[in-house]
C-alpha cells in the first residue's frame, strides 16, 4: 500500500499464502499500485531480498504471556535463521516473532549480522497504541500525538508520558498523573484484549513494520522506537530492547539514549533483566 517493493508471502502452510497474495494483488490493482505480492512454499524464493520479515511462529492464546512463547519459537526462528543463512544473507532483517526482544537477540546472535541490518519490531506496535489511547483520552487528533514507548515488548513495557506531546505541548499538561497511569496500564494490556477477542493482532503490526521498513527504503531518518542490541547505551551490552532509534538506508543507524527519571529507569531495568534472563536460556 505504501509502494515500498513487491512483497514475498512465505508460509509452511500450502495455499495459504498463495491466496492472500491473489487477495492482496486484486485491492492494490484497483488502486492502481504495481507493487505485486507472491506466495511460496519455498524458501529459495526469498533469493535477492532487500528485507527479510521474520513473523514465523506460535501466537499467544488468551491468558498467556509473549514470554510463554520463548521455547517454542524460539526453535521455529532458529529454523528459519538457516533459510536466511541460505537465501538472503545480506538483507536487513525485522524480527517481529515474541517474545520479540530475546528473539531478536537470537536472529542477531544466529546469523552473525550487525545490529545495523537485524532489528525487532515491539515499540512501533506498543507506540500505536498508546497514541490511541493519548488521543481517546484528551479528545485531541491522533494526528497531532507524538509519543515514545521502551523497553520490553511485554510485561516491562515503558510508555512515556514524559516524552509526549500533543502538537509539541508537553502531554502533562492535558493529563493528569491517574490518567498517565492509566494510559500506560491500557497500553501494556490491550493486545491482550484483541486476542482474546478476534485471536490475534493483525493491522497495527503490519502497519508498524511498514513504517520501520519506509523510514529505511526512503533514508528518512525517523526516530521510531525499535528493539536494537545495546552496546554501552543506557549502562547496557549484549540484549536487545526497545529504544528509540534512527532508521535510515543503513538500517539502524543510531540509538537515542533518553535521560530517564528513577522511576523509569526501574521498569527499563527490569525489561533488560527479563530479557537477559530469557536469552539465558538459548544454546547459541
Ligand atoms: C502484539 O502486541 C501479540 O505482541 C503482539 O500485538
Amino acid at each position: 500500500l505504501r509502494e515500498l517493493g513487491d512483497v514475498l508471502l512465505l508460509d509452511i502452510v500450502e495455499g495459504l499464502p498463495q491466496g492472500e497474495a491473489l487477495d492482496i494483488n486484486h485491492q492494490l490493482a484497483e488502486q492502481g499500485i504495481d507493487c505485486i505480492a507472491r506466495g511460496s512454499n519455498n524458501y529459495e524464493d526469498m533469493k535477492g531480498s532487500n528485507f527479510v520479515v521474520v513473523v514465523a511462529g506460535v501466537g499467544r492464546k488468551p491468558g498467556m504471556t509473549r514470554m510463554d512463547l520463548l521455547k517454542t519459537n524460539a526453535d521455529i526462528v532458529k529454523g528459519v535463521c538457516d533459510k536466511i543463512k541460505n537465501y538472503a544473507p545480506d538483507s536487513k532483517i525485522i524480527v517481529v516473532t515474541n517474545p520479540l526482544d530475546p528473539l531478536t537477540y537470537l536472529v542477531l546472535k544466529s546469523l552473525g549480522g550487525n545490529r545495523k541490518q537485524i532489528i525487532g519490531m515491539g515499540g512501533m506496535l506498543d507506540l500505536s497504541r498508546f497514541k490511541e489511547h493519548i488521543s481517546t483520552v484528551t479528545g485531541i487528533s491522533r494526528d497531532s500525538v507524538q509519543a515514545m514507548v521502551i523497553s520490553e515488548h511485554g510485561e516491562n513495557m515503558l510508555p512515556l508520558v514524559r516524552f509526549s506531546s500533543l502538537s509539541g505541548i508537553p502531554l502533562t499538561e492535558f493529563v493528569t498523573a491517574e490518567q498517565s497511569e492509566d494510559l500506560a496500564t491500557k497500553t501494556k494490556s490491550i493486545a491482550a484484549q484483541v486476542i482474546s477477542l478476534k485471536g490475534a493482532t493483525v493491522y497495527a503490526p503490519g502497519n508498524a513494520v511498514s513504517t520501520m521498513v519506509e523510514s529505511i527504503v526512503k533514508n528518512k531518518k525517523a526516530i521510531l522506537p525499535v528493539s536494537a542490541l545495546l552496546e554501552g547505551e543506557y549502562g547496557y551490552n549484549d540484549v536487545c530492547i526497545g529504544v528509540p532509534c534512527v532508521l535510515g538506508d543503513e538500517g539502524m543507524e543510531k540509538i537515542i539514549e533518553l535521560r530517564l527519571n528513577e522511576n523509569e529507569k526501574q521498569v527499563f531495568d527490569l525489561g533488560v533483566q527479563s530479557v537477559k534472563n530469557a536469552i539465558k536460556s538459548f544454546s547459541l
